[in-house]
């Protein structure tokens, strides 16, 4: 797609904003209106974390030890209710970078590319690009072989999955049909793992552990910032880390920052996906998807793995302050924009479910979500209001046309 810049009209932007901020008489979670000149040297850096719940020792987790985004959240505004639009990854990213929510596109699988159907619709990178900006990508931004290759300046990758969006709505059970179908697929111990590769977790050592993807994500996002610096260019740099999506592999040194012992199961906790009384068949899934696929969690592997998805989360962080490092040692740091955010939520046993995929719950759909924006009077203090992650592109875009404008 190659919209020349002077058709990406504003007016579809303006009137999110209005409906989402302005009319409940809040102000842009960007900051607004600031001085001419300095907003011309704002650059973005866009944190993503996949299948990372609301987590955070900050958020309030006494189990999580995250203190390079702990610290982030403190310096900037962390928004301590955020919600995604859809618990799974592509429907989530596409409506975060799209602007739309699934219930307009119609896209809720992981195979659906949304520019196959609306090919006038601009993704927030490609928005920044088409507005001057430097569009820098490491590791996964839209879902895994569904890049918006174009959108980059560098480090695009090529489409696999060009399918359009298939707009039926997802499938609906029956209370009868569920329980037939619930019956059909219970697990027993003896079951067999049907994604081996998925539902499992691993603490690495030495090279092993240096060719983990996503230190080398961080690795890419620290050449960008140099890169930037030297060029002089204005930037929006996207890094996606991969975890804690499973399978659960860290460096051992963030599994021995916690004692399996100490592991609470959480007070719901079942050992097989069950739908708590009085609620819809439909609530909790029979089968799970990432972690124990057909097979009971016992409440000793159960630990085990809440150990070891933490130990990607602090993993997670951990890139995360190397990347924000680079950023104060090249000196970019007060004109840059950082925001971080996961995906979607995630249960880690809470009602036997061991996923994300379908949740509705509140485990399921709350996201970390901090922006750092050095010019921003609100920075220190977190939100108690609830957003949604959908919040980020009107505001973003709204942000780089008025940069854009200035410019110009
Ligand atoms: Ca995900």
């Amino acid at each position: 797609m190659n919209l020349p810049v002077k058709n990406i009209k504003p007016f579809t932007v303006a009137t999110i904003v209005t409906i989402t901020f302005f009319a409940a008489g809040e102000q842009s979670i960007f900051a607004a209106n600031p001085k001419q000149g300095k907003e011309q040297s704002m650059n973005v850096l866009f944190l993503i974390s996949d299948d990372m719940r609301a987590e955070m020792n900050v958020l309030g987790s006494p189990m999580a030890q995250t203190p390079n985004l702990d610290k982030l959240a403190k310096d900037g505004v962390c928004f301590e209710r955020a919600y995604c639009q859809y618990p799974l990854s592509c429907p989530s990213r596409s409506s975060i970078l799209t602007g739309r929510r699934p219930t307009t596109s119609g896209l809720y699988t992981n195979r659906e590319w949304f520019g196959a159907t609306y090919s006038d619709w601009v993704s927030l990178p490609n928005y920044f690009r088409l507005h001057g900006y430097e569009t820098l990508r490491s590791g996964k931004i839209f879902h895994g072989g569904i890049d918006d290759t174009e959108a980059w300046t560098e480090g695009g990758e090529q489409r696999i999955y060009n399918n359009p969006v298939n707009a039926d709505p997802p499938s609906a059970l029956t209370p009868e049909e569920w329980r037939i179908h619930f019956q059909r697929r219970m697990p027993n111990p003896s079951d067999v793992i049907s994604n081996p590769r998925s539902d499992r977790w691993e603490a690495v050592e030495g090279e092993a552990a240096r060719q983990l993807g996503d230190t080398r994500v961080a690795d890419k996002a620290i050449a960008y910032i140099r890169q930037s610096k030297k060029s002089g260019k204005p930037f929006f740099i996207a890094c996606g880390f991969s975890k804690p999506h499973s399978p659960l592999i860290a460096p051992k040194e963030f599994f021995d920052l916690y004692d399996v012992n100490n592991i609470p199961l959480p007070p719901d906790f079942a050992s097989l996906p069950m739908v708590p009384v009085g609620f819809p068949a439909g609530s909790i899934r029979p089968t799970n998807a990432d972690l124990f696929i057909n097979r009971i969690a016992s409440p000793e592997e159960a630990r085990q793995m809440i150990r070891a998805y933490l130990a990607c989360i602090s993993y997670v962080d951990w890139n995360v302050g190397r990347v924000i490092a680079e950023l104060d040692k090249e000196g970019l740091r007060e004109n840059t924009i950082i925001v971080f955010w996961g995906d979607h939520g995630y249960q880690l046993g809470e009602k036997g479910k061991w996923s994300k995929a379908g949740s509705l719950w509140e485990r399921g759909t709350r996201v970390p979500f901090i922006i750092f924006d050095p010019r921003a009077k609100g920075n220190g203090q977190a939100s108690p209001r609830i957003v949604e992650l959908l919040d980020i592109y009107p505001n973003a875009c709204r942000f780089v046309w008025a940069t854009s404008a200035r410019r110009t």
